[in-house]
């Protein structure tokens, strides 16, 4: 299944990797894409996988998690998302 978490202070590679790492790192996980246009990490994983988990994995990497839901792929985050950057 596909989770996507909306990461809004990813801003440059450095980020990127860190936040793909951190979830790669979850049991489970099989992939873990970071969009820094959209400000949102996609990550492919098991059934098992909680979302609870993934979220945790991204604050335990340092940054802030505003929104998560499964949903398929393609599909365009919150605008809230958007109306909360600067
Ligand atoms: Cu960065």
């Amino acid at each position: 299944m596909t989770t996507v978490l909306a990461v809004p202070e990813m801003s440059c590679g450095h980020c990127k990797s860190t936040v793909e790492g951190a979830l790669t790192s979850v049991e489970g996980v099989d992939h873990a894409r970071v969009d820094l246009d959209a400000k949102t990490v996609t990550i492919d994983h098991s059934d098992g996988v909680d979302g609870a988990s993934l979220r945790q994995a991204v604050i335990d990497a340092g940054y802030t998690v505003t929104e998560g839901a499964c949903r398929p792929p393609g599909v365009q985050p919150p605008s809230a998302i958007r109306a909360t950057r600067p």
